[in-house]
């Protein structure tokens, strides 16, 4: 009886055991970074850092190659190797730096996972700085964040780090780290002045000492008008001796915390934020001033681009006029941050002209990795494409071939320091982003911003293989590439232009209902209302026709970009229709290039995007024995939410701007299914849920 009721309990544990092992939950919270379990292998290491721990660790985490291989890690120069670039070879890991052994470690481990042929290869960064923008509030709000609360803050007054905090944050790094992320700043741009206060900074060189093993520097994000508002002086006027000192020893305290902080971000005279014009100072002067209080310890200067305020100047133009005169004027270690269309994350701009232009000072391209203007967290969109974009359009600023990635990486321009900068989506939430697709996006931009000429498909390519491949509970291996490999890349691949297809298409922008930034809204304009606010300012439909008249007899926004484009896109004809309306205002009856006149173009392109959703739900369904139970109900469940709110942008945009065409939406699409007066009175975010 003794040992039957032995047997008993064993076997109930091996069950237990059993359950342990096979159940390891795939709730998204593992991101890219899902784990074979390794096999052996013997890592000899050159040099003992903290940094070089983490490499090894890393390495015998995830090694699926030869099992009890040897690998060599070496930190010593190399002239091949740019700055915390790598050398990969079968044996061995080669670099400067020990982050470029980390780097060097994530890539071999990489290709491993993605079934990539492991080759001799020299890999460099494109950029120096590749750094997260977290617009992350000190009350634990995110401004524009979609995946629940701040993972660094959560009030002025508890500023206390749990273990969970410390854990999350390592995971946070790690996951950066992997993809070549090496800086974070900490702060949302609209900064409160309290970030800079002692017991916040006490957190920050916390947070700092968590990311630093993992190759990552912090950054934060300054209000201008500190020395007044936290220091109580009289002025936060930059040339100002009182307050170039406050800044001093506010940066000196900074350095003694942490000192190897990457230094400041800011947002003046932008959206009502203070900055040196509030002092009859010019943005040189404020940034300069900054610049050469950071400059003795290292740290670099990242002044933002985007301004615009309530002139009569089109907004896509203000960002050009006011910077364009400073060029030269900056000192070497400020860089200009430019967002990667004029205006302000769209569903789709054409590339800002400051890229390219400003020949004398170091330009970062800033990209939103959070869905402020795409979805959210409720929609699918992978951004990757839209980047891609962004980075491979050809500026002409120094002859053919100066695309956007080649002005700002430092292959054309002879700048100090390069970087660039995307604006983070993460949160809380237990998968990080809010939505599982949205991984891909965090994911997509480190990888440009490593290498600015890989292809949107590789990164869809390696992301799906991390993410998905071997999913817990599935087991149909076989044909896993055929099955869900191509299909659902190809999802991704097509998901910005469907997006950009069921909201804006033809170059419309800015048509959203007010403040979230989520639902339609082209018919917003209150009275009194800043007009550049409003979308009517944008789309401009009256009944002759639609579109913002950018050409030279229109704002002449046109002229801001350097030739052949500026007469490209001024010349209706030869304007890639994808700007069609972001630079022309056209007759409803124009004749676009299918043959059919716009407005039935406008229909078609509206009807395509729903379309395209609808069958990317059928793309999911039919994958759903590849992917484990829960990521496959949590994205099935948000694909058809973004059908019903793409066809909500449908039939706003067309119920509304029919009624400047006057003309019938073609019979052979379908019909609207919501009225236009019921999409106007609700409220765009509850109203789909
Ligand atoms: O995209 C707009 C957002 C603001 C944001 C601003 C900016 C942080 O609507 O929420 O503020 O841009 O980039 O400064």
């Amino acid at each position: 009886m003794f040992t039957i009721q032995i047997r008993k309990n064993i076997g109930t544990m091996l069950v237990g055991i059993f359950i342990v092992l096979t159940v390891k939950a795939e709730d998204g919270h593992s991101l890219w970074l899902r784990r074979e379990t390794p096999k052996p292998v013997k890592v000899v290491c050159s040099n003992k850092s903290a940094i070089l721990d983490q490499a090894v660790k890393a390495l015998r985490a995830g090694w699926q190659g030869e099992s009890g291989a040897m690998i060599r890690l070496r930190v010593e120069k190399d002239k091949a190797i740019k700055d915390d670039g790598f050398k990969l070879s079968p044996s061995e890991i080669q670099a400067n730096t020990a982050a470029g052994i980390l780097y060097g470690v994530y890539e071999l481990l990489r290709r491993q996972q993605t079934g990539q042929v492991p080759e001799n290869a020299v890999v460099n960064p494109s950029y120096q700085r590749r750094i997260l923008n977290h617009w992350d509030n000190l009350d634990g709000s995110v401004e524009r964040g979609y995946a629940g609360a701040s993972i660094f803050w959560r009030g002025e007054e508890a500023l206390s780090v749990t273990a969970e905090d410390r854990k999350r944050w390592e995971e946070y790094a790690e996951a950066n780290a992997s993809i070549g992320i090496n800086g974070s700043v900490l702060n949302n741009v609209n900064a409160s002045p309290k970030i800079l206060s002692r017991n916040v900074l006490e957190k920050v060189k916390v947070i700092a000492d968590v990311l630093r093993p993992y190759g990552i520097k912090t950054y934060l994000s300054v209000n201008f008008a500190s020395p007044t508002i936290l220091g109580g002086l009289k002025t936060s006027d930059p040339i100002n001796t009182e307050v170039i000192n406050w800044w001093k020893a506010k940066v000196k305290e900074i350095y003694a915390l942490v000192p190897d902080f990457g230094g400041f971000l800011v947002k003046a005279n932008s959206e009502g934020q203070s900055g040196p014009q509030d002092f009859g100072r010019t943005h040189v002067d404020g940034a300069n001033m900054m610049a050469d209080v950071l400059n003795p310890y290292g740290g670099i200067v990242m002044w933002r681009a985007f301004v615009y305020s309530p002139t009569d100047n089109d907004r896509a133009k203000q960002a050009y006029d006011e910077f364009m005169p400073f060029d030269g004027k900056f000192r070497d270690n400020v860089i200009v941050q430019v967002k990667n269309g004029p205006i302000d994350f769209q569903p789709r701009e054409p590339f800002s002209p400051l890229f390219g232009a400003m020949k004398k000072t170091a330009i970062m391209p800033e990209l939103q990795i959070t869905q402020e203007y795409l979805g959210h967290a409720y929609q699918l969109v992978f951004l990757s494409t839209m980047w891609e974009e962004c980075l491979k359009s050809d500026t002409y600023q120094e002859g053919p071939g100066s695309t956007v990635a080649k002005c700002t990486d430092g292959r054309i321009f002879d700048q100090k320091h390069t970087a660039i900068a995307g604006v983070a989506n993460t949160g809380l939430d237990t998968n990080w982003c809010g939505h599982q697709f949205a991984q891909a996006n965090w994911y997509a931009f480190g990888r440009l911003a490593w290498n600015d000429e890989l292809s949107s498909e590789q990164i869809a390519d390696e992301w799906l293989k991390l993410t998905f491949k071997n999913a817990e509970g599935t087991n149909s291996q076989t044909d896993w590439d055929s099955d869900f490999l191509q299909p659902v890349k190809q999802m991704m691949m097509e998901s910005h232009d469907a997006a950009v297809d069921y909201s804006m298409p033809l170059g419309l922008h800015h048509i959203f209902a007010p403040h979230a930034h989520y639902g339609p809204g082209p018919w917003w304009a209150p009275e009194k209302m800043r007009a550049d606010w409003t979308p009517p300012y944008y789309h401009q439909a009256d009944t002759i026709g639609i579109g913002f008249d950018r050409t030279q007899n229109g704002s002449d926004a046109v002229g801001q970009y350097h030739e052949p484009l500026a007469s490209q896109f001024n010349d209706v004809d030869k304007c890639p229709e994808i700007y069609l309306l972001w630079f022309h205002h056209l007759p409803w009856d124009y004749q676009t290039k299918s043959g059919r006149i716009l407005w039935d173009e406008l229909c078609y392109r509206y009807d395509k995007g729903v379309r395209q959703v609808r069958a990317f739900q059928k793309v999911w369904d039919k994958v759903q024995h590849d992917v484990d139970e829960q990521r496959f109900k949590e994205v099935q469940s948000k694909l058809r939410r973004q059908a019903r709110d793409a066809q909500v942008w449908k039939d706003a945009c067309l119920l509304y701007f029919q009624q400047f065409s006057r003309r019938p939406i073609p019979s052979e699409l379908e019909r609207p299914v919501y009225d236009l007066e019921f999409l106007q009175s609700a409220d765009p975010l509850s109203l789909y849920k």
